[in-house]
């Protein structure tokens, strides 16, 4: 196992490769190319140049999070396939880094959707936060409004200001099409990936739909253990695996997330693991809680416990933390709160380590 933190290139992060290099236990980044426009391939000499400045401050570059997937793929148009090209083109220049895991996601539209970047929590602190009815009262437009102009200037992951302008009429396209269709299409992006995430050896880990399940109509697939299951039935390789992202599969009460744990990671399909908890007031109602288990819903260490018992020799990042000590950071990403949760996460490791000798 190894611990990582993400980390935003190109000056776009109030959070420095000095400061990670300095928290405990973390061996390295999974960064992104922001700039790059969503189904372009990734150039290799900007890869070289991202890799060496990580490498220069002691820190590994293994783990990608993420390489958007173009809507034509997700909507399945005969212009799909040129994406498909710069994909694998993508997956190559990866490998040629050393990169061993892609995260990416196939979420119709838009990232993962909160109501509020910055809910002030009893603490003193701040989170993000979901309450379902709020989002049902805003219009997409807002959400993206609102998500883009509380980011404080940080590119928003997922929330590309070039592709919202269009949002309203892609969420009416993905409204019109069936779920089947949707998994069909993914499907299709697989068949064709896969065979190079292998022959380049990248492990492939999609991320959970967040939050899982339907907003404003449009389908949702990675948001349980039949589903999950059933994307692994697509595509029997493991370089096609998950991101287990405990805080997105939380949202639904539903999920017994220590269950879903044990039952892919002995399989060997969970490749990488975002590690966080939520806090419910109601169904689909939470706010984002510090990581440790008597802060939110989740048993932390039953779930670090199901990766450890179950083999787990992927890569875990803590997941989004709150805004403490009056940080001013991306939402989500500041260095803080991110730092105790791979520590709390580190120490439950260990003591599950030892409690086996
Ligand atoms: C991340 C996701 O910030 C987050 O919630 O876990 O945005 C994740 O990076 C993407 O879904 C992966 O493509
Ligand atoms: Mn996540």
């Amino acid at each position: 196992m190894k611990m990582i933190l993400r980390w935003f290139a190109g000056g776009d992060d109030s959070v420095s490769l000095k400061q990670i290099k300095q928290i405990p236990g973390v061996s390295g980044i999974c960064p992104m190319l922001s700039d790059i426009p969503v189904g372009e391939v990734w150039p290799l000499e900007r890869l070289m140049a991202l890799k060496e400045e990580v490498n220069s401050a002691g820190l590994e570059l293994e783990v990608i999070e993420s390489v958007n997937i173009h809507e034509d793929i997700k909507k399945g148009l005969p212009t799909r396939d040129r994406y498909i090209d710069n994909y694998i083109k993508t997956i190559e220049n990866l490998s040629k880094i050393g990169v061993k895991c892609l995260c990416y996601n196939f979420m119709p539209v838009m990232d993962w959707m909160r109501s509020e970047l910055a809910y002030p929590l009893s603490d003193g602190s701040t989170a993000l936060a979901y309450d379902h009815e709020e989002i049902l009262k805003m219009n997409p437009a807002d959400i993206a409004d609102g998500i883009l102009s509380n980011s404080k200037g940080y590119y928003m992951p997922g929330w590309e200001p070039e592709r919202m302008g269009q949002m309203g009429e892609d969420i009416k396209f993905y409204q019109s099409m069936s779920t089947e269709d949707y998994w069909n299409n993914m499907k299709y992006f697989l068949d064709a990936v896969i065979p190079y995430a292998e022959k380049y050896d990248v492990k492939m880990a999609i991320h959970p739909d967040d939050p899982p399940f339907s907003v404003f109509g449009l389908p949702k697939v990675i948001n349980s253990a039949e589903n999950m299951r059933k994307f692994l039935s697509l595509n029997t390789s493991k370089y096609n695996g998950l991101t287990l992202c405990t805080g997105s599969l939380g949202a639904d009460l539903n999920n017994d997330i220590p269950a879903i744990v044990r039952e892919f990671a002995a399989q060997g399909r969970i490749h990488f693991a975002h590690i966080r908890n939520i806090k419910h007031s109601e169904d689909k109602v939470f706010t984002e809680s510090a990581h440790p288990s008597q802060c939110g819903d989740l048993d932390m260490y039953e779930i670090v416990k199901a990766f450890y018992d179950n083999g787990f020799d992927g890569y875990i990042r803590p997941d989004h933390g709150r805004m403490i000590w009056d940080e001013q950071a991306r939402p989500g990403y500041g260095l803080y709160d991110r730092a105790l949760g791979a520590t709390y996460l580190l120490g439950l490791w260990e003591a599950i380590e030892k409690s086996k000798k």
